[in-house]
């Protein structure tokens, strides 16, 4: 079908006379935008569960255990850039306080391990990969911290914290993104650790300036509020920021605007989809048979990318530090499969996706469309649907069209170019 631009012509005329009330709707910053254009970040998590077989450490790990001696950064972003992913995110530090980086604020650390005879840095060994392939290197610092001994004692533990930011944003260049859940637990003194999250994401503003920040809370980039792989087939980018107030709050309403945003939300804040394409987030051999397929991960892309969403894809490397031939070939299958999807926009013939996209750089408005087919029998319904945003994908019954067109019923302040191609 032809491209299509839709200027505000089609049944927005209701929606003209409102626009002056909503002039100042939210915009993504530049770095928002980067992010979101990226589409594809992978996700890995790596570190003492990798040799202990576990998902969550409990701090008491001996770093003697840590020894991937075939350890290859450069394969993880050769294989993440091979399969169309432009960012990386590592575990610098998980819940069991064992840090890939020769830090000063503990001896918990690569330091205190074989690992390239206790000279080891496996974040500078991961940022150095990310630049020779050209992928944004971002950093996940868990806040939950089951080794160090001041955890629990709040203003200790959050100084250590930032020095331990600290350290990560300054010796290493630029990072694009810094990843924070809101796992909370007490420490050895029996007390639940208060965080300063005002103080870390003040950190890393005055720090990386350019880096966005994700936590269920942003302040850049939201969790999308499940680790399936699916966001909302409503989404917007835009949130009511008091309905989560902080990393881990819960409760149905923090959930429903982690899934969905708001459409009168007053800050610029989308969801990133964060999901595994193994069960566990860390490696396990026993998990090697369920590796997601290539076509699992193409309908992951969909529920993602195709909902306005980014697709954080976590593959974990293994002991010996690499990522197993399983994981890639499925990343293989993935990339294969998209690019011959998406090759050839289709002007006259069978269709069965529609990619649409708004033009985000000015705000997100489309509330409500139809996508049509000019059909033998007229003009026929190929797909509806609520918010389009950056990107929206949709999945018909292969129909036979002449041509097709996208009307917009519905939008939330000043309607923008959109744009329809079918495949
Ligand atoms: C969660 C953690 O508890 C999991 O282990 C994993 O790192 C996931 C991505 O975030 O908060």
């Amino acid at each position: 079908m032809r491209r299509r631009e839709f200027l505000a012509a089609v049944g927005l005329a209701p929606f003209a006379l409102r626009s002056s009330l909503f002039a100042s709707r939210p915009v993504p910053s530049p770095s928002q935008l980067t992010w979101q254009r990226d589409e594809l970040a992978m996700f890995l998590h790596f570190g003492v569960n990798t040799f202990t077989d576990r998902e969550w450490g409990d701090g008491r790990e001996d770093p003697a255990i840590f020894n991937p001696a075939r350890l290859d950064a450069r394969q993880w972003a050769r294989a993440a850039r091979a399969a169309g992913f432009r960012a990386m995110i590592l575990t610098a530090k998980h819940h069991d306080g064992f840090c890939l980086w020769p830090t000063r604020t503990t001896t918990h650390s690569v330091a205190s391990s074989p690992f390239r005879g206790g000279k080891g840095d496996v974040v500078r060994e991961f940022v150095d990969a990310c630049r020779a392939e050209g992928l944004r290197p971002g950093l996940y610092l868990s806040p939950w911290d089951r080794n160090a001994s001041v955890y629990g004692d709040s203003p200790r533990y959050n100084d250590l914290y930032i020095e331990q930011l600290t350290e990560l944003l300054t010796r290493y260049g630029k990072i694009a993104e810094v990843w924070f859940d809101g796992a909370n637990g007490e420490g050895p003194n029996g007390k639940k650790q208060t965080y300063d999250w005002a103080r870390t994401w003040g950190t890393v503003r005055r720090l990386q300036p350019d880096a966005v920040m994700f936590s269920d809370a942003g302040p850049d980039i939201r969790w999308i509020g499940n680790e399936r792989g699916a966001a909302g087939a409503t989404n917007w980018s835009t949130v009511d920021p008091s309905v989560v107030p902080y990393p881990g709050a819960s409760g149905d309403a923090v959930m429903r605007m982690l899934q969905q945003g708001d459409p009168n939300g007053s800050v610029w804040r989308p969801g990133e989809t964060d999901v595994s394409i193994r069960p566990g987030w860390f490696y396990h051999p026993a998990e090697d048979p369920r590796v997601k397929p290539a076509d699992s991960l193409v309908d992951l892309y969909f529920t993602s990318v195709g909902r306005n969403s980014k697709l954080l894809l976590n593959v974990p490397p293994t002991r010996d530090g690499l990522l197993s031939d399983a994981d890639i070939a499925s990343l293989t299958g993935m990339r294969r499969r998209l690019d011959a999807q998406f090759a050839t926009e289709v002007h006259a013939g069978t269709v069965s996706v529609a990619d649409l996209r708004e033009d985000i750089a000015s705000g997100q408005s489309v509330s409500r469309y139809v996508v049509e087919g000019l059909t033998d029998a007229g003009w026929k319904t190929l797909s509806t649907g609520t918010t389009i945003g950056y990107r929206k994908l949709d999945r018909f019954q292969p129909t036979v069209v002449r041509d097709t067109r996208l009307r917009i019923l519905e939008s939330v302040g000043d309607a923008r170019p959109t744009s329809l191609h079918v495949y």
